[in-house]
């Protein structure tokens, strides 16, 4: 590679130009170029998917060459790097999302126009990216384009899953998982880097070797997996700053391939090397428990091997020693799954680089730093020792040494208060000996995030109260946020229209505290006629898509009530099921002429529940029944309806969001940490009816109370509510309907009867009874602004 033609290139075309233009005839010719020589169909015949294809390629290659720019421009101003570290990014599509960053959407539009195609058909061929559950992975991919956007020189490294999350298939009610086979068409918005890729090792054992007279310990591994870089570039809104989300896929290793050849057992020999890509192959689907499986631990070491060793190798290029490497290098882990890379570090530094302990440590604790989503310490992850021992036996020394430092500086500034040693050593003593990750972040890293005000206020009241006061300084939050690029301008663009219309500028579109500036056009008829506008086409698409799943007619008319997220007994989907029996039950008993006053709805309920976690499939069910029964009612029509949408997903929420009025975010206060969804509702101009919980909190503070519908205990009352709970009596409107389930009213009587019993008797943990009331009044209180519109309160 020489060097020299970088300079030539950059003389020639202008670093930051690009050979590529962006003029519609310039975007067709290319279309129809990869139509014809990628894609290999005629340019003179193709469908729908080979044009989405021959677009993103199109798209792609714009893409790489903004990418090469970056990284050139970067090699040469050598930052510091910042570089995210996740096993889940929920990244969505990618088609409309590039166009709309690189400013080429409506030039793509034109393009296709006049080959016979539409943008937004091509749009909906693409299958979503997947890898991952729910709002941290989600969080993940919005940071990316935060990150690109803001100029930022990150990059993103995760796993390249061949299975991303399962996708919901819904069979007479129950939930059902089928695997998500994304890569089978291809996928073209990824480059396969197979010169770059590194060789990751398992198992083995640890030997003590002299070394130039000292002792020194040697890992010699018995397994090796190679790990392929697959690249996937993300562009900046309103600049040429492309990062990349690097993500890495297991191949069998070409080392050893001699020895177990020669042996004669040539097919075993090859079936067992092909082994090695089930590293990679699936997303666990689970998005709070661990069980100390030993695939999970391999993918979480494969990914931190190979990331590390490629940050490494980046930096060693350009630096002769590690002196600069916390000043040039942050490492950013996206909770505790990444967690292994500080010991793979510190091991690669004191073992393979031969650095002095004390030094290493010092270089590990200024270069990590790591969030977590998590607020109970029963959702705070555990490996068992023997486990990563035998998988990792160098890593487990390397743990156990820091543990060992760890605790005798402790014991100096504690004394020997072995409660306390013991809740803060980084090995949990037990029947079953574990590795405690959160600890061992704690202890590591120099900061620790919570990912909302409360959420810091809760750890360092509970799960991390002994860390927070031994190191007050580390704890920091930094509460989350949502892109308004991907959840405004690709999921609603004539409401982004109408916004740079009234405010005189696309600016908000990078700094978002622009939108403020709407305040002063809150109460103009024009405005808030042009805003209903574009809700009421949002809705009618809503509906189209509601008739196609479910069958089920909708009136636009209608207040559009939304719930989508992971189904989570403490997210309590199961609090706006008994809202709508409760609400169905009113309308049923009233009189004919009553009627009239009731503000017709629509609620919409969406997600995935965990494939072990049962009583998360039984509210699916129950949702259902529920909607079997008052969908069919004659007696109530229009105005009422429930809809369940299968297999919530990104897409999904890019058409659900901007059709929406009303979004519930009904979590127990407490046991959100943040919450991203409502913020993507509410840039839409959907309010919000939610408890005090995460980042509502500093959302009320914002937008005030008078602006949504908040109900329920506070973070602070909990506790005592939860002790009081056994003499506590449910108002009798909420018995009334646990017992209309209890009995059957909406079938499967001994199915739910468990789901009930989560409810009532003392149990009710997530105290749904009492929180019902308030509930209600706050149901109530949207439904009174609804009516109200006219008068410009929605
Ligand atoms: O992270 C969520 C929090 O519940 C939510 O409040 C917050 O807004 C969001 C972003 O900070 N946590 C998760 O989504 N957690 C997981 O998805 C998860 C996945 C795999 C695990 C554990 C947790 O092993």
């Amino acid at each position: 590679r020489r060097s020299g033609f970088a300079g030539r290139a950059e003389r020639m075309f202008g670093l930051m130009d690009g050979f590529l233009k962006n003029d519609p005839w310039s975007l067709q010719k290319d279309v129809l170029h990869h139509v014809e020589y990628t894609v290999a169909r005629s340019r003179f015949s193709f469908d729908d998917f080979e044009a989405y294809l021959a677009l993103s390629y199109a798209i792609r290659d714009r893409l790489i060459e903004r990418w090469h720019d970056t990284q050139v421009y970067f090699k040469r101003k050598d930052p510091k790097r910042l570089y995210f570290l996740s096993l889940e990014f929920l990244m969505g599509r990618s088609l409309s999302n590039s166009a709309v960053n690189l400013g080429i959407k409506d030039q793509c539009s034109d393009a296709l126009n006049q080959l016979g195609f539409e943008f937004e058909q091509l749009v909906e061929q693409e299958g979503d990216a997947a890898l991952g559950n729910g709002g941290l992975a989600r969080l993940s991919a919005c940071q990316m384009d935060s990150l690109a956007t803001l100029d930022f020189p990150a990059w993103g490294y995760g796993l390249r899953y061949q299975f991303g999350l399962f996708r919901q298939v819904i069979l007479d009610g129950f939930q059902h998982e089928q695997p998500d086979y994304w890569l089978n068409f291809g996928n073209p918005w990824e480059i396969e880097r197979i010169h770059v890729s590194y060789a990751v090792k398992f198992y083995g054992a640890v030997e003590e070797v002299l070394l130039n007279g000292v002792n020194c310990k040697v890992w010699i591994p018995g397994e090796t997996v190679e790990a392929v870089a697959y690249d996937n570039p993300i562009p900046g809104y309103g600049t040429k700053n492309t990062i990349n989300l690097r993500l890495w896929a297991a191949k069998p290793s070409g080392e050893g391939d001699m020895e177990s050849y020669n042996t004669g057992d040539y097919i075993n020999a090859v079936v067992n090397r092909q082994r090695a890509e089930t590293i990679s192959s699936v997303l666990y689907p689970d998005d709070r428990s661990y069980q100390g499986k030993e695939l999970r631990l391999k993918q979480q070491y494969f990914f931190v091997s190979a990331s590390v060793q490629d940050i490494m190798r980046r930096y060693t290029d350009s630096h002769s020693n590690f002196d600069e490497f916390s000043n040039k290098v942050a490492l950013q882990l996206n909770d505790t799954h990444p967690s292994l890379a500080i010991i793979e570090v510190m091991r690669i530094l004191v073992d393979e680089e031969n650095i002095e302990w004390n030094r290493a440590w010092s270089i590990v604790c200024d270069s990590f730093s790591f969030t977590t989503h998590t607020v109970s310490s029963e959702g705070l992850e555990k490996i068992p020792a023997d486990l990563l021992g035998s998988l990792l036996p160098r890593h487990l020394e390397i743990i156990n040494e820091i543990n060992f430092l760890f605790m005798e500086e402790l014991k100096k500034k504690l004394g020997l208060n072995y409660s306390q040693l013991s809740q803060m050593s980084i090995v949990e003593e037990g029947a079953v000996k574990n590795i405690r990750m959160a600890n061992l972040s704690i202890v590591c890293c120099h900061a620790v995030n919570g990912v909302s005000r409360v959420h810091l206020e809760l750890l360092k009241k509970r799960v991390f109260k002994d860390f927070c006061k031994l190191w007050p300084q580390k704890f920091q939050y930094k509460t989350n946020g949502a892109t308004q690029r991907r959840w405004m301008l690709v999921s609603n663009p004539n409401l982004c229209s109408l916004i740079s219309e009234w405010l005189g500028t696309k600016a908000w579109i990078r700094d978002v505290d622009l939108m403020i500036g709407l305040k002063e056009f809150a109460s103009n008829t024009d405005m808030q006629h042009e805003w209903r506008m574009v809700k009421r086409v949002n809705k009618m698409r809503l509906a189209e898509y509601i008739e196609a799943i479910s069958g089920v007619k909708v009136s636009v008319d209608a207040m559009f009530d939304v719930q989508i997220k992971r189904i989570h007994e403490y997210k309590r989907q199961l609090l706006n099921l008994f809202g709508i029996i409760h609400r169905y039950d009113c309308i049923k008993n009233m009189e004919k002429s009553d009627r009239m006053k009731v503000v017709p709805r629509v609620c919409i309920v969406g997600g995935k529940a965990a494939p072990g976690y049962e009583i998360a499939k039984k509210i699916i069910k129950l949702c259902h029944a529920v909607a079997e029964t008052i969908n069919n009612d004659p007696d109530v029509g229009d105005l009422l309806k429930l809809v369940f949408i299968p297999d919530y997903n990104v897409s999904v929420a890019e058409l659900v969001i901007p059709g929406s009025d009303l979004s519930q975010h009904l979590s127990t206060a407490g046991h959100e940490a943040s919450g991203t969804g409502s913020m993507k509702f509410l840039m839409n101009g959907c309010l919000l009816l939610a408890t005090s919980d995460g980042s509502t909190i500093e959302i009320i503070e914002e937008i005030g109370n008078d602006n949504m519908f908040v109900f329920g205990a506070k973070v602070d009352e909990v506790p005592a509510l939860r002790e009081m709970k056994s003499s506590l009596k449910a108002p009798l409107q909420f018995a009334r309907v646990v017992r209309m389930v209890r009995d059957g009213y909406f079938g499967h009587k001994d199915y739910f009867e468990s789901l009930c019993n989560t409810v009532e008797n003392g149990g009710d943990f997530y105290l749904l009874g009492n929180d019902f009331m308030s509930y209600l009044e706050a149901q109530a209180a949207a439904d009174k602004t609804f009516v109200d519109q006219e008068n410009g309160h929605a």
